[in-house]
């Protein structure tokens, strides 16, 4: 159906029999819009592509003033809409983490969806729904999909970022054969269907008709607080907790604010003002909602101080990473992966154990010496969620996680903030053990993954394509060298062949391999929307033997030297030192 004028869509809809405009009653007439339930007006609008579209590791992710030209998130939502089959009367869910330009965007994906021809959009109240609330509602009402609204950890505000993200009926971040799809679409697109309607009311909860649509505004804290009820032993935490244990949740002025008081202090009983910055803004406060130690300051601060909880935490902008900070103690992502994949058992819903494990390439290996132990699989997947939907929905891994504060499981199939949260403190009630005692028992057994991230940032994009492409020259002529670092054994370009279905991702990064087992990795970020971000992933692993009380700056220094070595990172970027380590 091509509707370009009112007169044109008239016509069409009465030969589609979906519109019988004289007929109803109050109708204003010729040339202006009718607003009836179930009979609104569809119009196919011409457009032309915009030839940025590409979704990156996690969606596309561009400025507000981009994502605010006329049609342009309209073209992206329409060639979503296009590479998709089959949603003819199905549910879509959408939310978003309520930053900038989310109510706007929910209000056009709702009538663009209607006029698709989906039968139900499931959208939280507010227009809010964490990442993995969303994933969650996805699974629970058998969504065809959902579009999740969110730059995640990126700043929002009129001049920072928005994002639009795909997720598929299995809760999970579309996977690359439809991002692919997708983004050919973008480039080929010359109209986009919406209906004219008015905005939907977002923020009392309930069900309304949008044409031939049904919208229900949900609960969008409920569903998931009961999910996370029916995997941990609430009441062994809450009993942790009136014993005097006491935590700290920062939630960064971001999504997870209602669903931390809702579950950490209401159901259970951590005092008032447990959660911090529980309000979610549309500018995060002026603050970046990434939660690591350089963006969740006073957490870090509030945490090493002579007074500090036992436990601290945090979340990012759409609640599916997670910081975790014992009382004086950082434990890194890597590790907390390997920590929660080694104690998974004790909380009741992984009580059966674990199928396998599953990390993206960059993250350490401890969690691989956890997998070992336990004799089952470890899957090693490029950067981003997307890749462990196949070893999720399979049954082959139950647990995975990222360096980048990403840790979850079968449970939905987003990584999960607030989950990790409660895994661990699942763990610590069962084990009545401080978070430092953890993790020397931890190390004590396993060894210790020194790790950290350096990410150099807002570098021109001309100059980080060129660092790695004279990397990528020399990757067969670095196995034998010496440098820093010691003796390179290996090095490559990793690639990934998923084990459920055979298809192959190139290039998700350079791997230098040495020979005492530490390595270097190197590869662009993904989610920027400024120029481009080096990150450089520094690994050194310490046996049970060697000292595991270094700190991770001086174990590494070698390393670091070694990367600088093997990659002229200085000469590239202008920069003596990274921009934020992790
Ligand atoms: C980063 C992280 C990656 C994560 C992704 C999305 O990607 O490194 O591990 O999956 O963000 O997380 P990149 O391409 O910038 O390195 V989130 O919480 O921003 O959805
Ligand atoms: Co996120």
């Amino acid at each position: 159906m091509s509707i370009l004028c009112q007169t044109t869509a008239r016509q069409e809809n009465q030969a589609a029999g979906l519109l019988r405009i004289a007929t109803l009653p109050g109708h204003r007439g010729y040339g202006s819009v009718i607003h009836y339930r179930g009979f609104l007006v569809i119009q196919t609008v011409s457009t032309t592509p915009f030839n940025d579209q590409k979704p990156g590791t996690s969606g596309l992710r561009k400025k507000v003033k981009i994502f605010q030209q006329p049609r342009y998130a309209e073209n992206f939502i329409q060639s979503v809409f296009d590479s998709l089959d089959g949603f003819a009367g199905q549910t879509l869910v959408l939310g978003g983490d309520g930053r900038y330009l989310n109510r706007e965007v929910i209000q056009i994906a709702m009538k663009m969806a209607a006029a698709n021809g989906f039968g139900r959009v499931l959208v939280g109240q507010g227009g809010i729904l964490s990442t993995p609330a969303a994933s969650n509602l996805i699974r629970k009402a058998g969504a065809f999909g959902g579009l999740v609204l969110s730059a995640s950890h990126n700043p929002g505000g009129p001049d920072e970022d928005f994002g639009i993200k795909y997720n598929v009926s299995n809760g999970g971040p579309a996977p690359e054969k439809v991002t692919d799809a997708i983004h050919a679409r973008t480039l080929e697109i010359d109209s986009y269907r919406i209906i004219d309607a008015p905005d939907v009311d977002l923020d009392s909860i309930g069900i309304s008709q949008l044409g031939d649509m049904t919208v229900e505004v949900v609960d969008p804290v409920a569903l998931y607080a009961e999910l996370m009820e029916s995997l941990f032993d609430f009441p062994a935490i809450k009993a942790l907790i009136a014993g005097g244990f006491t935590l700290s949740f920062d939630s960064m002025s971001a999504v997870t604010g209602p669903y931390a008081t809702e579950i950490f202090e209401k159901r259970l009983g951590a005092p008032a003002g447990t959660v911090q910055n529980g309000t979610p803004l549309p500018d995060f406060g002026h603050h970046h909602p990434d939660p690591n130690l350089v963006h969740a300051k006073q957490l870090y601060d509030r945490m090493m101080a002579s007074d500090a909880p036992d436990f601290g935490a945090a979340s990012d902008g759409d609640g599916d990473r997670n910081l975790i900070i014992g009382r004086h103690s950082y434990v890194t992502p890597s590790d907390s992966l390997a920590v929660l994949a080694a104690n998974a058992h004790l909380a009741p819903g992984y009580a059966a154990g674990l199928k396998g494990i599953a990390r993206s390439m960059p993250t350490s290996g401890a969690a691989d010496r956890v997998a070992e132990k336990l004799g089952i699989p470890l899957y090693e997947t490029p950067t981003g969620w997307k890749f462990f939907g196949n070893l999720l929905d399979a049954g082959m891994a139950t647990i995975c996680g990222e360096e980048s504060a990403g840790t979850g499981s079968d449970h939905v199939r987003e990584k999960d903030g607030i989950w990790a949260v409660l895994l661990w403190l699942n763990i610590l009630a069962v084990r009545k053990q401080s978070v430092v005692d953890i993790m020397a028992e931890h190390w004590a057994t396993y060894g210790r993954n020194y790790y950290a991230r350096h990410d150099y940032e807002a570098i021109a994009k001309d100059k980080a394509d060129a660092l790695m492409a004279a990397l990528r020259d020399k990757l067969t002529t670095l196995p034998g060298m010496v440098n820093s670092g010691g003796t390179i054994k290996a090095a490559d370009d990793f690639a990934y062949t998923d084990p459920t279905d055979q298809s192959v991702s190139k290039n998700q990064g350079v791997r230098v391999l040495f020979e005492d087992g530490s390595r270097v990795v190197m590869r662009l970020s993904g989610t920027g929307t400024e120029g481009a971000t080096l990150r450089v992933y520094i690994e050194r692993y310490m046996g049970v033997d060697g000292d595991l009380g270094l700190e991770t700056g001086d174990a590494l220094a070698p390393l670091i030297a070694a990367a600088q070595e093997v990659a002229d990172i200085a000469g590239y970027t202008g920069m003596d030192k990274p921009s934020v380590i992790t």
